[in-house]
Order: C-alpha cells, then structure tokens, then sequence
C-alpha cells in the first residue's frame, strides 16, 4: 500500500442534477480558476491532461424534475457516473491519481465504484473516508428530498436503486467495516436508522469535538487502511464550516474549521494509503470572490503532501 501515483490527472465533472439547487456544476470550472493545475505543478507533481466528463444542463432535459419521482434525474446522473467510472478506472489503469473534481456528491458513485473494481480486479478491498456535514445514506425510499446526492454513500455500500448499485460491477463497492463517515451533524430522521444499521464507522462533530481531530482522523485513517490495499477519499466541501466554505449549497453550521481541515488532509497524506480522491459540492455562485474554490485548492496540496517545512 503506497502513493506512488506521482502523477495526478484531474477529473471535472459539471454535475448538478444531484441536488436542489443550481450551480455546483461550475466546481470543476472555479477550481480551474483558483488555480488547482498551478497548484499541483508547484509541488513537483506530474499532472496529466485534464478529462471532463459530459453532463447535460437541467434545462436541456424533457423531463424536468418530478414531483413523484424518488430519485430526480436518475438516468442522466446513471449515465454521467457510468463514464465517469470508466475514466477513472483508465486512470488508475495509467497509474494516475484521479482527482475528481465535482459536481454534486452524485459523482462519488461512480468514483468509488471505479476504485474498488480496481482493486477488487487484484484480489483486494478498498476502504472509503467520507468527509462530511451529512451521512449520504439516504435511499430513494428513505429520502425526504428525492435528490440523489443525499444518497452516494447508501449506493455504494449496496442499497437503494439496483442501477445505481450496479454502476461498473455488480453489488455494494465496499464492505461497511471499511467504510468511515467523518464530520457528520445533519441527519433525517430516517437515514438516522439506515446509518445505525449499516455497520460504517461514524465520527460525529461532536466526536471531534470531544476528543480532537488529530486523534479522531488517525483511527479513521487506520480503520480505513486496516485490511484494504489503501482508501478512496470522498470530500465533501461542506464538511468544513460555512465560515471556511461558504461556497456549497447545503451549508451546516458547526462543521470543521480551516486549519483542522488541513491537519486531517495532512494525516490522509501522511498515511500514504490514499488511492483516489473526490472533492464536491462546490458551488461558486454562492461563494464570495472564489475564496471556497481557493481554500478548496490549499486543502488539495496539503491531501498530496504539501507540508510547511
Ligand atoms: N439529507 C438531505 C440533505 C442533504 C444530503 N446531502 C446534501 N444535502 N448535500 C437529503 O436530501 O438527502
Ligand atoms: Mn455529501
Ligand atoms: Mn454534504
């Protein structure tokens, strides 16, 4: 288990059909802007050419988001995640680290699925660090909201719509004792249930809280290297405080702040157990003057191994 993929390919994927609100399909655009491809040059690492993944606009769909439906935009997002696990997978065939840059946390389904057939292909598993203010475990049954970003990380450990399930392999991607959810403090009711049942690892901010993030990071980062050939990181933006990323769409207040964001990518790096890395729900149209897009990137070279001495 080492991070030997020096060289780093960048993933966009303009997705917004995963939630409510418009706007995180400009997150792969205003990391560009912030500078993420300078950023990582300047660390001396390789960087391949850029993919971007088609997505199409909510206003070029015929059917718009339907009240009855449980799962809004099922079949485009299926589609945009089904290519976009081939691209990673080709990436990790490259021997290149796919940072995947979102888009809504719909994309994490079709990152994570790419990984873990990866490294499933060798006879291995993978463990999953889900950085966030929600738990994503919702179902299209359980979901209060129909959108599929509240609902990745349910998919990927085998429950909900088959065919999300069953983006490039069949079945769950990862086995719940591999899996650990950190920075959670907003739940439904349902998913509350779902979450106790499904055997993940769970940090809450109150976990944080109490006992510290250096110490909480360190047994995530263990339970998710424990018995697996490393893990995929799943970052989602608004796990951090909306005093630090103002810029996503479904901001919770009390969440992680800057420098603790930073310590916990530090220790991701330090483990040199990461295979793959998401980085979502950015919305710049909320942000002020970019500032979330360029913190987002500063959180990014500190995931790859920037130090300050
Ligand atoms: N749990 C709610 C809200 C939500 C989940 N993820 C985000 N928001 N970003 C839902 O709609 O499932
Ligand atoms: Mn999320
Ligand atoms: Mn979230």
């Amino acid at each position: 288990m080492s991070n030997k993929h020096n060289t780093v390919q960048i993933i966009g994927v303009p997705l917004d059909l995963g939630a409510s609100r418009r706007g995180t399909d400009a997150g792969p655009m205003a990391l560009r802007v912030a500078g993420l491809r300078a950023a990582l040059r300047k660390m001396d690492r390789e960087v391949a050419v850029d993919i971007d993944i088609a997505v199409p606009q909510k206003e070029t769909q015929m059917r718009n988001k339907d009240s009855e439906c449980s799962a809004h935009f099922k079949d485009e997002i299926l589609a945009v995640c089904t290519d976009l696990a081939n691209a990673t997978y080709q990436a990790l065939e490259n021997d290149y680290f796919p940072l995947i840059t979102g888009g809504d946390h719909s994309v994490a389904m079709g990152s994570v699925s790419a990984t873990s057939h990866f490294y499933r292909q060798q006879q291995q598993e993978i463990g999953l660090l889900w950085f966030d203010a929600h738990g994503d475990m919702n179902t299209p049954q359980s979901s209060p909201s129909g959108n599929i970003h509240g609902m990745p990380l349910a998919h990927l450990l085998g429950n909900g719509d088959r065919d999300l399930v069953d983006i490039l392999a069949q079945g769950s991607k990862v086995k719940p004792e591999n899996v650990v959810l950190i920075g959670v403090r907003d739940i439904d009711k349902n998913e509350q249930l779902i979450i106790r049942d499904a055997g993940i690892h769970v940090f809450t901010m109150r976990d944080i809280d109490e006992r510290g993030m250096a110490a909480v990071s360190r047994e995530a980062i263990e339970l998710v290297t424990k018995n697996t050939a490393g893990f995929h990181l799943s970052f989602d933006l608004d796990g951090c405080d909306p005093s630090v990323i103002p810029g996503t769409g479904t901001a919770v207040l009390g969440g992680v702040n800057y420098r603790e964001a930073h310590l916990f990518m530090e220790l991701c790096a330090e483990s040199q157990g990461m295979l793959a890395m998401d980085v979502v729900e950015l919305n710049p149209f909320l942000d002020q003057k970019n500032v979330s897009a360029e913190r987002a990137v500063l959180l990014i070279q500190s995931a790859l191994g920037q130090s300050i001495l």
